[in-house]
């Protein structure tokens, strides 16, 4: 964790691009010294000194003793126009693992100093490049696990958050009517209180539905899983394949050809899910048969959401109703397979209770159409909560304890004037979730978890 009395006096360097080996690593130096720090260590090609202005150079590293570290190119940044506002050099080097070795064992003999996680973001604020806010943004984009969670990092702004805390601010407004009524009007306190108690428990979990928006972000939500399931044959793997859209499951004529579970990721209106392909179901003696069907029949009563294939040359049979009666409670959706075959047809009107949904895997015919009835079903569990920040789920938390506090409280049939002042610091607890956020509250929560070299 970064601590608060860290200084600046220093020039810190890190580590900026991935895991090495990789093709290019760059390494960051950013600080009063930078400059000076990079003319002991690198050459130009061109000859001469590494000059202090904003320039892209090739050249060579060498360390202490002048042995060579690598050929690169430097990238010069004067402050304060540069991402910490001091001057800094990028060292673009080829991504070996001695060769950073090296130049990082250089830096520290010339006295610069490893930056800790967030220290070049930390400067940055600190020079007036970026604001807390900013900071606590930059910090969210690297949680992001699919599309859907950067569209609402990017969105954070458009007021909806500002929005929903004014709603619940109300709710605790009329609460402190109520409260006040019954510290006036003593004796018709339980009727009164009474009416305080809904407005709480709704705010209490509308802050626990935002909360768990953060909290999502935060811990990364398992990914969701979307299984295929039907009788052997009728066209799991072709489906799976097409929504892929590559060849991944073997597809073949013969009945009982996949035996294992196979999955990918997919991404469904901007959100992360799990596709997975199973064996077929069907009776069977055949031991590894068996265990293939047990194995996908496991991940079918986990499964969020599944999709029942079945071959609509065939039609039905006990394997597909069995399938519907066991799992008909889940989300799903039910294909009508290998429509490109003459001896193929549909139910008329609904099959237990539902739309069937025609399709061809082998031609593609009616995928679009799956999709887009999957993008609509699948996101119909999505939250509809605006995504708070760290700093803002952090304080909705505090008010959201003392609603509940206030809820035990009035359970409990404290004093009316006792019930108000808690309702008075829940109120201020609220107004100042969406409040202006310092260097303080961002330097708690956000630094620690910034990766080193950002
Ligand atoms: N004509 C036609 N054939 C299809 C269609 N979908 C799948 N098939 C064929 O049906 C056969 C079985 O397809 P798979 O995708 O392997 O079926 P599966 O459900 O995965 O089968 P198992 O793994 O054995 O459970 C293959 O010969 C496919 O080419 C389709 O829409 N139309
Ligand atoms: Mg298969």
């Amino acid at each position: 964790m970064l601590r608060k009395n860290v200084t600046t006096s220093k020039s810190i360097f890190a580590l900026a691009s991935g895991r090495l080996p990789c093709a290019v690593a760059i390494e960051k130096i950013s600080g009063r010294d930078a400059i000076d720090l990079a003319r002991k260590l690198f050459k130009p090609q061109s000859g001469g000194e590494l000059e202090k202005k904003r320039s892209m150079v090739m050249g060579t590293l060498f360390d202490p003793e002048g042995k060579k570290i690598d050929d690169c190119l430097a990238l010069v940044f004067v402050g304060p126009h540069s991402h910490t506002g001091e001057d800094s050099i990028e060292f673009h080097c080829h991504g070996s693992e001695p060769v950073i070795r090296k130049l990082e064992e250089a830096l520290l003999h010339l006295g610069a100093a490893p930056a800790q996680p967030g220290e070049f973001s930390y400067r940055a604020h600190l020079n007036g490049k970026i604001t807390a806010n900013q900071m606590e943004n930059l910090g969210d984009i690297y949680l992001a696990r699919d599309t859907a969670d950067l569209d609402q990092i990017y969105s954070r702004k458009d007021g909806s958050l500002t929005e929903r805390i004014s709603n619940l601010r109300e709710n605790l407004v009329k609460t402190q009517a109520i409260l006040d009524t019954a510290v006036d009007f003593s004796e018709e306190y339980s009727d009164v209180i009474g009416q305080a108690k809904a407005p709480l428990i709704q705010t209490i979990h509308e802050c626990s539905e935002i909360i768990q928006r953060y909290s999502r972000l935060k811990k990364g939500a398992t990914t969701p899983r979307l299984v295929l399931a039907g009788k052997p044959n009728a066209g799991k793997s072709s489906l799976f394949n097409a929504l892929l859209g590559r060849y991944r499951a073997i597809v073949h004529e013969e009945a009982g050809t996949t035996r294992d579970v196979i999955e990918e990721d997919i991404e469904v209106r901007g959100r992360r899910w799990k596709l997975v392909d199973t064996a077929g179901f069907r009776d069977s003696s055949e031991s590894r048969e068996k265990e293939g069907i047990e194995l996908g029949e496991r991940f079918l009563s986990a499964a969020a959401f599944w999709i029942l294939v079945v071959d609509g040359s065939l039609g039905i049979s006990p394997d597909e109703e069995n399938l519907i009666e066991k799992y008909g409670n889940k989300p799903h959706v039910v294909v009508w397979n290998k429509m490109d075959l003459e001896q193929w047809s549909a139910p008329q009107g609904k099959w237990y209770g539902k739309s069937v949904h025609p399709l061809s895997a082998k031609t593609a015919d009616g995928i679009n159409e799956l999709w887009a009835r999957l993008e609509a079903e699948l996101s119909k569990k999505e939250s509809q909560a605006p995504l708070p920040t760290a700093v803002e789920a952090s304080r909705l938390e505090k008010a959201r304890e003392l609603i509940e506090a206030l809820l035990v409280q009035l359970e409990r049939n404290e004093l009316p004037e006792y019930l108000a002042e808690i309702n008075r610091e829940a109120t201020r607890a609220l107004e100042l979730v969406v409040g202006e956020v310092g260097t303080e509250d961002v330097l708690d929560r956000v630094f620690g978890e910034f990766c080193i070299g950002k």
